[in-house]
């Protein structure tokens, strides 16, 4: 495993975590969490930009002692913790790319007004053959739609590229609508701990992941109805369960089909290049990181076009997509999220956040410590190859895994929404979202506040079905 291999002491490390975490900030009860304070979030966001393992650690450990909470669920896993402490060695404050840009389309997919009626949304297997090429040929369309093609759009593919950049020295491609939101989910990885993204801000592991995604969906979908002159398009969403009625969820038929969005792949370098209608037209990745899982540098990046690729059911550390049991539990989660707010320490018993993205804090698998093992890190695990690394937006699966994530969070808001109860209906059924900034700005999307993204409706959109308590 890659990140096993750099020079981190881990007798030193394992020490460390354990005299940092001896208090475990993760064990909460749920009064305490929901007890959160503006000024909680302002320490939050000064110190979690800290790259030292150590100091983040002692800070979340800090706040949580002087709000008084109670540990009454053992001790820390020391085999997580190391881990845990690992990962944030690998995060470089200093490290920073002002990449990609918003090129000029402020706000883009975000509606003036809410509409009439929203758009539906539906599962990818409801679609008939019409609908579903109509989609990979608006995916294929994203791709063509460059810099100079005078396509409408073109000039919101006239972002700054890592490709670009004459300290990385890459070879440049043709910019494109695509490859736009490849490059923006490879930053908010190499710029996450550091002064671009603090703690607030961050897309993965912290409060504004459902957020940031919602946007980033909503957004894509806004190119993708224009590039085909449909603004009655939707983005479909892959509904894990569908995997689960297929005789073999490793192959799972009803989504990787040759017609379509390709095959499954396969667990060789041979086997694992995506082949289907999809990438006989052209469809490649032109940028792409490298060197594990949680690469959080820009030193990974690699620009030159290379076949896509999946290794569907050849992961050892999840076996099977994200499972209707696993839906159910989002349904017994509390609050939206957790302090202290991350991967590594928030209790997943109690943030749905948390549990949704995937984290079990007491997972000892690496891989699951740095991505998560369940639903949202699931899926991603479950595929492998471009869905496993930053530049995972490469893979157009990862738009409808995402949409059905997003599809988790607008069902946990219609349940609370449903309930009656007025602490659980409040911002749009998000109860515990945090305050401060964790409601502001988006990464990258400064124009865009996280606030903005809690009423689905509101944006124009809806589920065909969402699962219900
Ligand atoms: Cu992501």
């Amino acid at each position: 495993m890659e990140f096993w291999t750099n020079n981190v002491p881990l007798v030193l490390l394992c020490f460390v975590s354990l005299t940092a975490c001896g208090n475990d900030p993760a064990d909460t009860d749920v009064s305490a969490t929901e007890a959160t304070t503006a000024s909680e979030t302002e320490g939050t966001e000064s110190e979690g930009t800290e790259s030292d393992g150590t100091q983040t650690a002692g800070t979340e450990t800090e706040g949580t002692e002087t709000e008084g909470m109670e540990t009454d669920t053992g001790e820390v896993d020391p085999i997580h913790e190391m881990i845990c402490m690992q990962l944030e060695s690998l995060a470089d404050p200093d490290e920073s790319y002002a990449i990609p840009g918003v090129a000029g389309a402020s706000r883009w997919g975000i509606p003036d007004e809410p509409p009439a009626t929203p758009r539906v949304r539906r599962s990818w297997s409801s679609l008939d053959a019409a609908a579903k090429k109509q989609v990979v040929d608006a995916f294929i369309a994203l791709k063509q739609i460059t810099v100079d093609s005078g396509d409408p759009g073109s000039s919101r593919a006239d972002y700054n590229s890592f490709c670009e950049q004459p300290a990385l020295g890459l070879n440049p491609y043709p910019k494109n609508l695509y490859d736009y939101y490849v490059e923006a989910h490879i930053n908010a990885f190499v710029s996450m701990r550091t002064e671009l993204m603090p703690m607030p801000r961050m897309s993965h592991m912290a409060p504004q992941f459902l957020p940031w995604h919602r946007y980033l969906l909503l957004r894509l979908e806004a190119d993708m109805a224009e590039a085909i002159g449909d603004p009655e398009f939707t983005l479909p969403y892959w509904d894990w369960e569908d995997c689960w009625e297929d005789d073999d969820p490793n192959t799972c038929t009803p989504i990787f089909e040759t017609d379509f969005l390709g095959t499954a792949g396969g667990c060789d370098d041979a086997s694992q290049v995506v082949e289907g209608y999809l990438t006989d037209n052209g469809f490649v990745a032109n940028v792409y990181s490298v060197g594990g899982v949680m690469n959080f540098t820009g030193d990974g990046i690699v620009c030159d076009p290379r076949p896509l690729v999946r290794n569907v059911g050849c992961s050892t550390s999840v076996v099977g997509p994200p499972t209707a049991e696993e839906v159910a539990g989002i349904f017994a989660r509390p609050v939206y999220d957790a302090m202290p707010y991350n991967s590594c320490h928030t209790e997943e018993d109690i943030s749905f956040r948390q549990y949704l993205e995937g984290f079990n804090n007491s997972d000892r698998d690496p891989i699951c410590v740095a991505a998560g093992c369940a639903l949202h890190g699931r899926g991603h695990e479950w595929m492998g190859g471009d869905m496993t690394i930053n530049s995972t937006p490469n893979d157009p699966m990862f738009f409808l895994h995402h949409n059905n994530v997003d599809r988790m969070w607008a069902a946990w808001q219609e349940a609370n929404l449903a309930s009656g109860e007025a602490d659980r209906m409040v911002d749009h059924g998000n109860p515990g979202y945090p305050e401060g900034d964790f409601r502001g700005p988006l990464f990258i999307f400064d124009d865009v506040r996280a606030d903005e993204l809690f009423d689905y409706r509101a944006l124009g959109y809806a589920f065909d079905t969402l699962p219900s308590e």
